[in-house]
């Protein structure tokens, strides 16, 4: 069959890159699947899309929110309507699961008709005046131009989170997905278009951080770059975005864990781990990465959590005895299997796995053997930085304060976890844990989009998206002072 080209979105038309150039977009599951191939673009294609999104900016804000919403609202039942096959595509892009790419979806559906409600709320306030016949108020604006710099883990969730509350908020967007999920980000902004998103609003610009990424971010008429991904790229996001004084909002890395005390339900606890350190084969920023586990039910369950590790099935993410889809490219392969080295190296345990996987039908994928390391300490760098990969370490603790401090010992603060029954130690773990989202008896992964999503530390700036918070960061305050009394009154100063 013949393999599709696709083009960037830009003013509302389908264009080639002046580059000439395309790269392909394979299937990580069988690398030698060509799924399409996508514009290499280069600055000249990004400076037109910026361009556009300024020409769309005074329609787009003029446009009543309500009216904003009503669009939006379409593009979540279109993501309803295709959500079967945006799923399986998805699949095989990126390799999770069918089960979880469905979830992906579900998420962006949540999350789209969640938040384009906003159109007829985006509330301000009323405020007394210390003045008579003077009335105070504030209303939110939009920022203007908004990058969004989205991964690869969820080519469709994600970009969600930032396209929907830019757009309701007034803003225009130049888009730039992950390279390795383009065909993901090409299906969602269709859905724009079809549900009649006017021209220039949203574009859409696929090729690398270096060619495209950096002049994005540095273009003097972006106002705010919202990003997700690796620490590192964040930081240089924060410091080109500092220099030209714009607005940024971060999501990057996590090293979350799982408490388990000893007054825990073991089996329960045994698959909230399982569900956390291998779902999306520990590809999410909040996978549980560390499980830190009361000393008294060390033994126990670390032999349960062995055996269940043992049952998982390795495979193509469209087959339904699939548990385990693979990584997403032989970089990242590379990199969990050094981590698996230096955990052997650091004196910590290997119980299972800690190589790459290429028996049977998986020889032609990035496929990685879920891993445990046991007799982890916290100083260990395996237990300190994000491998983002299935490889789980185990921690053993004394008490709960001694489990909180080992949590706590990250430069990052997204998610955390804690299995007991003990009510009071539940609430202690909720006040002392210092991560943006805290799960009692449940896994670090799986949040919801009606809340704030973000962390603490080194996971990102401050910002919470999703939940009503996304709309601190698409938005700039205006404080509004009328005055009705005639004459000239002076806030502050004594007659
Ligand atoms: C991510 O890993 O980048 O809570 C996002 C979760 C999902 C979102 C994860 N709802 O795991």
């Amino acid at each position: 069959m013949a393999i599709k080209t696709y083009k960037n979105f830009i003013d509302g038309k389908w264009v080639a890159s002046s580059s000439g150039e395309t790269f392909d977009n394979i299937n990580p599951a069988n690398h030698k699947e060509i799924l399409g191939r996508f514009q290499k673009s280069n600055a000249s294609d990004l400076n037109k899309a910026v361009k556009s999104a300024v020409k769309a900016q005074e329609g787009w804000r003029n446009l009543p929110a309500p009216k904003r919403g009503e669009i939006l609202f379409r593009v979540g039942e279109l993501l309803v309507k295709h959500k079967e096959s945006l799923a399986k595509d998805m699949t095989r892009e990126m390799g999770k699961v069918l089960n979880e790419t469905r979830g992906d979806v579900q998420e962006a559906i949540d999350l789209t008709y969640y938040t384009a409600g906003e159109g007829r709320r985006l509330l301000g306030e009323t405020v007394p005046s210390e003045l008579n016949n003077k009335f105070c108020m504030t209303v939110r604006m939009p920022v203007g131009v908004v990058a969004a710099i989205t991964p690869w883990n969820f080519p469709i969730a994600i970009p969600s989170w930032k396209l929907i509350p830019a757009l309701v908020c007034g803003n225009t967007v130049v888009f730039k997905p992950a390279s390795d999920t383009p065909l993901s980000a090409y299906r969602f902004v269709k859905l724009f278009e079809e549900a009649g998103l006017p021209p220039g609003v949203l574009n859409f610009v696929t090729g690398s951080g270096t060619e495209i990424g950096e002049p994005l971010i540095e273009h003097h008429n972006i106002n705010l770059v919202s990003f997700t991904g690796s620490t590192d790229t964040g930081a240089v996001v924060a410091h080109k975005c500092a220099w030209n004084m714009k607005q940024y909002s971060l999501e990057m890395g996590g090293k979350n864990a799982i408490i388990v005390m000893d007054d825990a339900d073991l089996d329960l606890a045994v698959e909230g781990v399982i569900w956390g350190a291998f779902g999306t084969t520990g590809q999410r920023c909040t996978a549980c990465s560390r499980v830190i586990v009361h000393k008294k039910v060390l033994r126990k369950f670390t032999s349960r959590l062995l055996k269940r590790t043992k049952t998982l099935r390795l495979g193509d993410g469209l087959k339904n005895t699939t548990d385990v889809g693979p990584l997403i490219n032989e970089a990242q392969r590379q990199k969990v299997l050094s981590y698996c080295k230096l955990g052997v190296e650091e004196g910590a345990k290997l119980l299972l796995g800690g190589n790459v996987y290429k028996k049977g039908n998986c020889r032609g994928g990035f496929f990685f053997e879920p891993t445990l390391f046991a007799g982890v300490s916290p100083k260990m760098r395996i237990a300190q930085e994000e491998i983002f990969g299935p490889v789980l370490s185990i921690l053993e603790c004394k008490s709960l304060e001694n489990a909180v401090e080992i949590v706590n010992d990250s430069r990052f603060g997204l998610s955390s976890a804690i299995y007991t029954r003990d009510v009071n130690r539940a609430f202690k773990a909720i006040e002392k844990l210092d991560t943006g989202l805290t799960y009692i008896n449940s896994s670090t992964i799986g949040a919801e989009v009606q809340l704030p999503f973000g962390g603490t530390k080194g996971t990102g700036n401050g910002h919470r998206e999703a939940g009503t918070t996304a709309l601190e960061i698409f938005t700039e305050w205006k404080s509004v002072f009328v005055d009705y009394s005639g004459a000239l009154q002076k806030a502050q100063i004594e007659d």
